[in-house]
């Protein structure tokens, strides 16, 4: 039992951890107590550098007054409202402000929970306003390869890791999967857009032509591929998606969970690249990761769809307890304050060149087969171990938190993405970190 903040439980057996390899993690446990802007304190009184935003989510970095004292003037104020039949003011205030910062046209908001709620929610709307304009034949949606979108049916059917989908049966029926663009015999070491493989948007038409248009009712990707090791599109595909997608009458759906509020120095990889999907999917970035919540961005066009027939009747079936919850809320609004009066949604931008410089530093470093970044993301793939892939990165993992600095690891991919508030002498501690981690790993 826990006998006080600062300790560790001694009997860590009762939580199955998420996406943790439990009984290793619970032999030699790895606990935050503590957190302030760029740093997380351990239960033995280390400070611990973020270079990942927790889980790509506190992009205004750590405990950040606002936030804190919005959530706690909203719970002594109205704790929860009824989300079905019944409103409070904030849910609507957010939805404005959610808006008003996405791409044209994106203007209304569907709230969820979690990116996973997020994902089946989109997936939804694209299936129901095909049916509500006539097109219920409409039933196909089109993930990719090394896509992830969240860990509910919907979203590992159309995700394209096959560990998240291989013990979970059949999955929804209908699904086919475009090609990943990540080449790392031609597009190495590239910085920023990687120069080949715009072309394999075109694998949609021959998707279109194998099962007919009239079978598919959305696209879903990430902008940039987070979960699976930063895999950013070549110049020029996802407009081509765009263009594809428009050509057949298919909903083009970005799934934004990472990419949103500000990560590639643009409020929205839609910004960034130019491209406005018909429905955009976003959580974590909304509260600052502090409390659950997240929002789907849908086009007039398709709100509009559902909103016939008799006014008395709901207009779609779906939705959650949570959904617009009054702390969430006010956590988003405090949040978007937060990136508003910092500028934090396009810092990226400004400390860009200085991140990539600092990454592609590590070149020459030991194991090292390619870097790639973006806006202030970035990875570092490494040469896996003969036989025993993922080890090499985990140790890294481990080495890097004992020398302070937290890196995620996927794979052999190092994927960085630290708060938007970083500095520069945080960077370099980053990457002399990982530099001294490699020269010591197997
Ligand atoms: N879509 C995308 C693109 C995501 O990255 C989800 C959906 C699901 O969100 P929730 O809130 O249900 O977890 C995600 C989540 C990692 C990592 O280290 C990535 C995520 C979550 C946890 C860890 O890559 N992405």
């Amino acid at each position: 039992m826990s006998q006080g903040a600062q300790s560790i439980p001694n009997d860590l057996n009762a939580f199955w951890m998420p996406f943790t390899a439990n009984r290793q993690f619970k032999k030699a446990p790895r606990m935050f107590v503590g957190a302030k802007d760029m740093h997380y304190t351990t239960s033995d009184g280390r400070q611990v550098l973020d270079g990942t935003a927790g889980l790509w989510c506190v992009n205004a970095g750590h405990c950040r007054p606002l936030i804190t004292e919005a959530i706690q003037k909203q719970a002594a104020e109205l704790d929860y409202a009824p989300a079905f039949q019944m409103g409070h003011p904030k849910a609507f205030e957010l939805a404005n402000r959610l808006v008003d910062l996405a791409p044209e046209g994106l203007d209304h908001v569907l709230y969820t929970n979690s990116g996973s709620e997020s994902v089946e929610t989109a997936l939804k709307v694209a299936l129901a306003y095909q049916k509500a304009t006539g097109q219920g034949s409409r039933t196909r949606l089109i993930g990719r390869e090394r896509g992830y979108h969240g860990v509910n049916f919907g979203g590992i059917s159309v995700g394209g890791i096959v560990a998240n989908r291989k013990m979970f049966g059949t999955l929804l029926t209908g699904v086919d999967h475009l090609p990943h663009t990540h080449n790392l015999a031609k597009n190495a070491f590239s910085r920023g857009e990687p120069d080949h493989g715009a072309s394999l948007a075109d694998e949609l038409e021959r998707i279109v032509t194998l099962h007919d248009a009239s079978t598919i009712a959305a696209v879903i990707v990430e902008p940039v591929a987070g979960s699976t090791g930063v895999l950013i599109p070549p110049p020029g595909y996802l407009k081509r998606l765009r263009e594809i997608c428009d050509k057949y009458g298919i909903l083009l759906i970005f799934d934004e969970v990472i990419t949103g509020f500000g990560r590639l120095g643009t409020p929205f990889a839609a910004d960034y690249f130019d491209v406005t999907p018909d429905i955009m999917i976003t959580a974590k970035g909304l509260t600052n990761g502090v409390i659950p919540m997240g929002a789907v961005f849908v086009s007039s066009k398709i709100h509009d769809a559902f909103m016939t027939g008799p006014e008395h009747l709901i207009e779609f079936f779906h939705g959650y307890t949570y959904s617009g919850n009054p702390i969430a809320a006010a956590a988003g609004l405090a949040t978007l304050e937060t990136y508003k009066q910092e500028g934090l949604l396009t810092r990226g931008a400004e400390l860009g060149p200085y991140w990539e410089d600092a990454l592609h530093s590590l070149k020459d470093a030991p194991h090292v087969i390619d870097i790639r970044n973006i806006g202030l993301v970035g990875a570092i793939e490494l040469e896996p171990i003969a036989g025993d892939p993922t080890k090499r990165a985990f140790s890294a993992f481990v080495k890097a938190y004992e020398k302070g600095v937290l890196i995620r690891t996927t794979g052999d991919i190092i994927a960085l993405s630290p708060p938007l508030i970083v500095k520069k002498d945080h960077i370099d501690q980053i990457v002399t970190t990982i530099r001294d981690v490699l020269g010591e790993v197997d």
